[in-house]
C-alpha cells in the first residue's frame, strides 16, 4: 500500500488481514497503550462490523474499505463533539465524490454518505470523555466499494462499483481516504468550524427540500430540513413551525 501524503493520518497504519471490528480493535489498543494520533487500523475483511446502537455493518471480504482512525481532539469541548461528525462526514463525502464525480453524492444526517437515495458509507464515531473534554476518539468508516450484492438485506445499499460500473483498487483508496480525512481534520483544528458547517449543509441530503418523514410513534409528516443546531440535532420546519430532532427520533421515508 502506498504511504499517504499526510502529516500524521495513516502514517502509522495497522493493516489487518482479518478482524472482527476495526473500531473494537482500536478501543482495545487505546485501553492498553497510547497509539500515535492519526493511527489507522484498516482491514479488507471485517467479520463483525458494528453500526450505531447494536446494529451491524455488512462487508463482503476483499471488496470494501473498513477502517478506524484514532484521534486526540483535546481542543474540543465534549459539548462540541458533533463537530467531529461534521469533519468526518465531509471527508468521506470528498472521497466518494472524487470517485464518483458525475453522481449525486450527499451527506445524510447525521453521518451517512448517500448516492442518490442509497447508502454508500457509514460512520461510527466513539468518543471517550474526561469531564468536559474529549480524551480520545475512534472514527470508524465503512465504505462499499466493489461489493454488488448484500446478504443481510440492508434497506438501500449501494457501492462505488454499482454506481459507476468500475472496479476500484482498494490499496489505492485507503491512502486517498487518509488524505481527505487529514485535510478536513486540520480545518477543524484550525478553528474553521463555520465554513465546515456551511459545507456540511451544502452537501446535506434533502436540505431545503420538503419531504416525507416518520416520528418514533409512527406518525408520518412532511418536513423541510433547515439546518442543524450546535449539538447536531436536525432543525426542521414542519407545517411552518420549527422543530428539532435527535438521532432515532426521525425516520426518512422514500
Ligand atoms: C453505520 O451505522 O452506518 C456505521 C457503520 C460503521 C462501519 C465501520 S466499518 C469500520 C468500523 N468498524 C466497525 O465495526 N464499524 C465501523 P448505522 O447508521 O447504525 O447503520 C447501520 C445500518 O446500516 C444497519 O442496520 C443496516 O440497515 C445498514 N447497513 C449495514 N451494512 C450496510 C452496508 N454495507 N451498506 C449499506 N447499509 C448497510
Amino acid at each position: 500500500m502506498r504511504r499517504p501524503n499526510t502529516l500524521f493520518v495513516g502514517q502509522a497504519l495497522i493493516d489487518l488481514p482479518q478482524v472482527a471490528s476495526t473500531n473494537a480493535y482500536a478501543q482495545e489498543l487505546l485501553s492498553k497503550t497510547k497509539p500515535a494520533e492519526g493511527t489507522v487500523i484498516s482491514t479488507f475483511h471485517q467479520s463483525d462490523g458494528r453500526g450505531q446502537i447494536g446494529s451491524k455493518w455488512e462487508s463482503e471480504p476483499d471488496k470494501n474499505i473498513s477502517l478506524s482512525l484514532v484521534l486526540y481532539p483535546d481542543f474540543l469541548a465534549a459539548k462540541d463533539q458533533f463537530q467531529l461528525n461534521i469533519f468526518v462526514s465531509l471527508a468521506v463525502f470528498d472521497f466518494v465524490k472524487n470517485c464518483l464525480p458525475e453522481r449525486p453524492v450527499s451527506i445524510k444526517w447525521p453521518n451517512d454518505i448517500y448516492v442518490g437515495d442509497k447508502k454508500n458509507a457509514g460512520i461510527l464515531i466513539q468518543n471517550s470523555l474526561i469531564n468536559t473534554q474529549i480524551r480520545s476518539t475512534v472514527v470508524g468508516i465503512g465504505i462499499n466499494i466493489n461489493q454488488t450484492a448484500f446478504v443481510t438485506k440492508p434497506p438501500n445499499p449501494t457501492s462505488l462499483r454499482l454506481e459507476s460500473g468500475l472496479n476500484f483498487e482498494l490499496t489505492d483508496l485507503v491512502p486517498a481516504l487518509c488524505e481527505f480525512l487529514e485535510s478536513r481534520y486540520l480545518q477543524l483544528k484550525a478553528g474553521k468550524i463555520v465554513p465546515l458547517q456551511q459545507a456540511y449543509l451544502r452537501q446535506l441530503y434533502r436540505f431545503g427540500i420538503p419531504a416525507k418523514y416518520k416520528r418514533t410513534n409512527g406518525e408520518s409528516f412532511e418536513g423541510n430540513i433547515v439546518g442543524i443546531d450546535d449539538i447536531g440535532r436536525l432543525k426542521m420546519e414542519v407545517e411552518s413551525r420549527p422543530e428539532v430532532f435527535d438521532l432515532k427520533e426521525l425516520r426518512y421515508e422514500v
